[in-house]
């Protein structure tokens, strides 16, 4: 017996039963968890692919201490021989693990020799490999009749070298742009297969640089859905009426997450947000549409059954135009005319419109007297353009008479001879620029005197207020634009209530 053997006898005597064993080759440096009963010798490795073994192989990461006495391959009387025992159906632990004497310190290790993928193939559990178990035969080399069983386990350590993989890539869906705020248009999931890592994947939109669609979505970091965060315009999305949204999957990892990024194309679709609007050229416009349109026509050169001639206002083409309107929402198109009301009221069923289709969105409005009533200066239609959709918004324009076409034909008024002596009675034979028969010369000298003295007194409130606005500032002319839009504006509202 050699010094070393003798001084940890005495230890051994010293610390009781248990150390005089440990001494003996093959026996533990760990208690059992109960007297005589041998510990399960437990040890934990990180997964590796090949490359990280190669590069770093005597990292700690792939090597745990095996906690038995005795030198591996060694001779006697401390030498060991190590068998692992079983039939392995998957993974044999004698494939990727050794065992060995550390020279230096004379530690017994296990070391990864071999690739191990803990998350296995899939997101399944099932392929996982996080523990080898089996059985070790330990006998000393100076007495080999002596074979001493332990149980061991080897955890694999997980790592996060999985990236999260969209499933059912890649998303698309169809939203109409009316679909409320909140909905969700569409939902994706990601699956990363290491594991525990595995089950926080959170999801998120990538901020867009250029088409900002990612401010008009919200996704739900947890379960996936992708929501609606503002009301959409199918209007104001260019080419194509698509969001191509970026999304992000990202694992659970605290120190080095890991993400993925997969484009979803969310295309958006026409909804009957809009409703009609007239158009020509040179009308007031209001956010790029005709607003208060108006035209005018001459009394004198209406003929019964035929179609009337407009001209808009202000007139910048000098000369007779269609009546046109369209459904602002681009595939809602279709619209219809109808007459909306008179000045004075009562006389919408002398004319009709016919609707028809001019170009793209466009219809034309043709506009006819159908029965005789005298028409002068001053009558006025309310031509109504309504969408054919469940909607039914309307736009109104007011057609006004003149008396008199500037190189016209002879005459104030073009007398047309009244269907029936009974229809209409509403507006009175005193100021009505619409009779049913033959005005006294009284009453038409009485009408021309009010016109003359009312366009007096216009003429004076102009005079007055250019007047004061060219005093006041020098944004003379959007100023005169605001106020002709309120004229117009209150126009519309007093018409309306006739109607
Ligand atoms: C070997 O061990 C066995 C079992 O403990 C024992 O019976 C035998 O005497 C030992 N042989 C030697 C040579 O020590
Ligand atoms: C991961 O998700 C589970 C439930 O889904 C939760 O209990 C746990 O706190 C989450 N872990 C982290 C780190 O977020
Ligand atoms: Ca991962
Ligand atoms: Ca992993
Ligand atoms: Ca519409």
């Amino acid at each position: 017996m050699s010094h070393p053997t003798l001084t940890l006898l005495v230890v051994g005597l010293c610390c009781g039963l248990h150390s005089i064993f440990a001494q003996d080759p093959c026996s533990s440096l760990d208690p059992g968890p109960y007297l005589a009963t041998k510990p399960t010798l437990t040890m934990r490795v990180y997964e590796a692919t090949q490359a990280e073994l190669d590069q770093y192989p005597d990292s700690d990461k792939y090597k745990d201490e095996l906690r038995l006495t005795g030198s591996i391959g060694g001779p006697a009387p401390a030498g060991i021989t190590l068998e692992v025992m079983g039939n392995f159906r998957f993974f044999d632990p004698r494939d990727v693990f050794e065992f060995q004497t550390e020279a230096v310190t004379g530690k017994n290790l296990l070391k990864l020799v071999k690739a191990v993928d803990r998350d296995g193939p899939t997101g399944a559990l099932d392929d996982d490999i996080n523990m080898f178990t089996f059985t070790l035969k330990c006998s000393p080399v100076s007495n080999t009749s002596i074979e001493v069983y332990y149980d061991v386990r080897i955890q694999i350590i997980d790592v996060n070298d999985n990236f999260p993989r969209f499933v059912g890539a890649p998303y698309s869906a169809t939203v109409n742009e009316l679909i409320p705020v909140g909905s969700t248009v569409l939902h994706v999931s990601a699956v990363d297969i290491d594991f525990p890592l595995s089950s926080n994947v959170t999801y998120s939109i990538v901020p867009a640089n250029v088409d900002d669609g990612s401010s008009m979505f919200a996704i739900d970091p947890v379960n996936g859905d992708v929501t609606v965060a503002v009301m959409l315009n199918y209007e104001e999305l260019s080419q194509g009426h698509a969001y191509n949204l970026e999304l992000m999957a990202t694992d659970g990892d605290v120190d080095n997450p890991k993400s993925a990024k997969v484009t979803a194309k969310v295309t958006v679709t026409d909804g009957d947000d809009q409703g009609p609007a007239f158009e020509y050229e040179g009308c007031f416009r209001h956010m790029g549409v005709c607003a208060w349109p108006k035209y005018t026509s001459y009394a004198n050169q209406m003929k019964l059954g035929e179609p009337i001639t407009v001209y808009p206002v202000p007139n910048k083409v000098g000369q007779p135009v269609s009546i046109k309107a369209r459904d602002l929402d681009p595939s809602m198109s279709e619209v219809k005319f109808s007459i909306a009301s008179t000045i004075p009221p009562g006389f919408e069923s002398h004319f009709s419109v016919a609707t028809s289709h001019a170009n793209g969105a466009f219809y034309t409005a043709t506009v006819k007297q159908d029965t005789a009533i005298t028409v002068s200066e001053g009558f006025e239609i309310f031509l109504k353009v309504e969408e054919t959709t469940g909607n039914r918004r309307h736009e109104i324009a007011m057609i006004y008479f003149l008396g008199q076409n500037k190189g016209g034909s002879v005459g104030s008024q073009t007398t047309l001879k009244p269907a029936s002596e009974t229809d209409h009675q509403v507006g009175g034979p005193d100021k009505s620029p619409i009779s049913t028969g033959g005005t006294s010369g009284e009453t038409l000298a009485l009408i021309v005197v009010v016109a003359i003295l009312a366009a007096f007194v216009v003429c004076l409130a102009i005079a007055f207020f250019c007047y004061i606005s060219r005093r006041r500032d020098t944004k003379g002319s959007k100023y005169n634009l605001e106020s002709r839009h309120t004229t117009g504006g209150q126009r519309n509202g007093t018409s309306s209530t006739q109607m």
